[in-house]
């Protein structure tokens, strides 16, 4: 067995999983042989559905997803799943209201990320806030959905809370930039007593000079609790001469100061390959926003976007790629500092 197992987290004895196929080479991260999992137009008024979180939830699994409507906006849609790869995906948009619980629609709502701390769910996403910043609302039983303040102010993205408190506090993961699309590539993190008030902004790691994630970095997946510190998928973006491609990078940060790196992978887990990810509404794009796993048998499933245009399905094993990432680390000093200057 396996010394690198997954911690806090609860058993998912009905994964979904299929066996890494054989001659694989490269990172042991390996897709789903159906994928993509969602295809277009898979709901009335929605064309595409990708950048989406799931997690398990009863006796299967939920999801929000980022659903793009044909009229050009992006919003967020409640999803239900047996075995988490076939989705019932609801019509409605998902309605928000605030805390006196009337209705608090937001402009528009992408890249979804959903994450269970204590006994609530998180919904975090990025949507208008006189530009573009991150929203956050909590629900309890998937019915009622509460906006909550906006964590941050713009110009922000890709926020991922870590699923317990650490030291106390809640920690979120986010991107900052300017009003820009790109400049300000790099991850922070932030810490709140209670959801509200944030602040104790760190530095986590900033774009390398590997040339596949040297244009940005954002947070992905809502990072796994491990033996070996907190695995963190996330993606990473490279300029070409016919755009930006999009990858999956891999971190491992400090158990109980996460803005600390101790392990980053200086090779992508995934890269665009397949005709769902290297074709679609936008191509060359992997985009990774959840993960389910299972600390019995140390399964992971990566979900992420494919092509703004469909939801992939790819799988690795904790022990497997926490070894990848610790055998290929490159860690640069404003990665390893704590993180304030
Ligand atoms: C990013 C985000 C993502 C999208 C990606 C590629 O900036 O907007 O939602 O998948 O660009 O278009």
């Amino acid at each position: 067995m396996s010394e690198i197992k997954i911690l806090n987290s609860p058993a998912v004895p009905n994964i979904p999983w299929q066996d890494p196929p054989k001659g694989l080479k490269g990172a042991p991260v390996w897709r789903y042989s159906e994928n993509p999992i969602i295809d277009r137009n898979p709901v009335e008024k929605v064309a595409r559905i990708f950048n989406s979180a799931v997690m398990p939830y009863g006796d299967g699994f939920i999801g929000v997803f980022r659903g793009e409507q044909t009229n050009g906006i992006p919003y967020v849609y409640l999803g239900r799943s047996a075995d988490a790869i076939h989705w019932d995906i609801e019509p409605e948009r998902i309605h928000f209201v605030n805390e006196a619980g009337e209705d608090f629609m937001p402009v528009y709502a992408y890249d979804p990320r959903l994450v269970k701390v204590e006994d609530t769910y998180y919904i975090i996403w990025c949507g208008d806030f006189y530009g573009a910043a991150i929203g956050l609302a909590k629900t309890k039983d998937f019915k009622t959905f509460t906006r909550m303040e906006n964590p941050f102010i713009p110009f922000n993205r890709n926020a991922v809370l870590f699923p317990r408190k650490i030291n106390d506090n809640y920690v979120m993961l986010s991107r900052p930039s300017d009003s820009g699309h790109t400049p300000f590539g790099d991850i922070f993190l932030s810490e709140s007593p209670d959801l509200v008030y944030w602040g104790r902004h760190r530095h986590v790691m900033g774009r390398s000079s590997e040339w596949w994630e040297s244009v940005k970095i954002g947070g992905g997946a809502a990072p796994i609790e491990t033996t070996e510190g907190w695995l963190l998928f996330y993606h990473g973006v490279s300029g070409t001469c016919n755009g930006l491609v999009y990858s999956i990078g891999g971190a491992i940060l400090d158990i109980d100061n996460p803005s600390i790196v101790k392990y980053r992978c200086e090779n992508f887990l995934l890269t665009p390959e397949e005709w769902y990810e290297e074709r679609g509404f936008v191509p060359n794009v992997t985009f990774p926003c959840a993960t389910i796993h299972d600390p019995e048998t140390g399964k992971i499933a990566l979900y992420y976007g494919c092509a703004d245009s469909y939801v992939g399905l790819a799988f690795t094993e904790v022990d497997k790629v926490v070894s990848y990432i610790k055998e290929y680390s490159v860690v640069r000093e404003s990665d390893s500092e704590i993180g304030i200057r």
